[in-house]
């Protein structure tokens, strides 16, 4: 028995995209789905107690960021992550390959392993599959990802295929190396980049291993959007059906609507976050940079139409005071805002599965939000 198990409820009619649930051993969440960043086993400036209050049903937090620091042991001694930081509902850890990527420059991938330096000190550290298993089974995740290599979407054809190959044999130590299959699942990554053959090959290859789940890697590192549109149309249709589906690092409101879309069932990104520290809101109107001068007297709220806690409580200009002086309670609200806005866009993109109706709703949306703008 698999540790995960996906739940299908039904298949839009309009645009084919799927609703259901991920049944965990921390619990079930809905899909499609968006999971809030905690990488250092805490979504920044949020308490579990705000994440319970919107309503995340599950979130993710990093391999490489833990491993480094306060270190694996110490949270298995603590019992695992779930204790260490108080969550009680399902956690997702990524594998520590894309951070080694996006975070270290001095890199060397070989057959073993990526052998690179710690962001911090500089120190030389060496990452394999079966480190990142030891490390995610001490972490006690419940979705665990595969140690795969994140190409840049520019590497050559020649490249991208002894890349896709390597990480099908990582993944293959990685499933040899799990030890606790029977309370955390393991997700495989396929990789490929825009090429269509590549991401045959690599789909192949891990879908005969036979994971609970994939993810889909290797989108959103700079490609246009079509491009990435286009990959899924030809990558989510070599997947399993019964098993769900994955794209990693994808948050802007018009992705997850178009990868539902094409078959996807979760996402995650650091964007809402990060965009909300730096003063800039989610709205149903387009993107609002609250620290603009034009706020200053605005004493409506981020978004008149969200329902969140920030927005029945709070002002553009108290917010703006606050995140213009840099104190911490202003990067809370606007987090808190941009979090609510993305889970209740995936209520919103659920009700309109449910209804055969998600084509009409990317339309409403995407005029709304200002997509369609030229
Ligand atoms: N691999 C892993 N984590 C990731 C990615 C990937 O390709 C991406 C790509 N957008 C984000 N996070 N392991
Ligand atoms: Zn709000």
């Amino acid at each position: 028995m698999s540790a995960i198990r996906y739940e299908h409820i039904k298949t839009c009619k309009q645009s084919g995209a799927r609703l259901g649930r991920v049944h965990t051993p921390h619990g079930t969440f809905e899909t499609p789905m968006f999971m809030p960043v905690g990488t250092l086993a805490t979504v920044k400036t949020m308490s579990p107690e705000d994440l319970h209050r919107m309503d995340a049903q599950i979130i993710l937090s990093n391999t490489y960021h833990l491993w480094l620091r306060p270190g694996h042991e110490i949270i298995r001694e603590a019992g695992g992550l779930h204790k260490f930081m108080n969550w009680d509902r399902p956690i997702l850890t990524d594998s520590g390959g894309f951070q080694v990527f996006s975070l270290s420059n001095l890199r060397k991938i070989t057959e073993e392993g990526v052998e690179f330096r710690n962001h911090l000190n500089g120190a030389k550290l060496f990452l394999k599959p079966e480190g990142a298993m030891e490390i995610q089974n001490a972490l006690g995740s419940d979705i665990m990802m595969a140690f795969d290599e994140c190409p840049p979407f520019q590497a050559e054809h020649d490249y991208m295929k002894k890349s896709v190959e390597r990480t099908s044999r990582w993944a293959e130590r990685c499933l040899e190396a799990h030890a606790r299959p029977q309370d955390q699942g393991l997700f495989g990554i396929v990789q490929g980049g825009e090429y269509e053959d590549l991401r045959k090959q690599s789909a192949r290859d891990l879908v005969s291993l036979d994971f609970p789940g994939y993810a889909i890697g290797g989108l959103s590192v700079g490609e246009p959007k079509d491009v990435m549109n286009r990959a899924l149309e030809f990558t989510t249709p070599l997947l399993p059906f019964d098993k769900p589906r994955y794209l990693m690092g994808v948050g802007s409101p018009d992705s997850l609507i178009d990868g539902a879309i094409r078959g996807i069932d979760m996402f995650d990104c650091v964007l809402p976050t990060r965009i909300a520290r730096n003063g800039t809101c989610m709205t149903s109107n387009g993107r609002l940079v609250v620290r603009n001068a034009k706020y200053a007297r605005d004493f409506g709220p981020l978004d008149e139409n969200c329902d969140c806690h920030v927005c029945q409580n709070y002002s553009r200009a108290y917010i703006r005071h606050l995140i213009k002086c840099e104190e911490t309670f202003g990067f809370r609200l606007t987090t808190y805002h941009n979090l609510h806005f993305l889970l209740n866009l995936m209520v919103d993109v659920r009700q309109a599965i449910m209804e055969d109706r998600l084509l009409d709703f990317k339309e409403e949306f995407f005029e709304q939000y200002g997509f369609n703008k030229a």
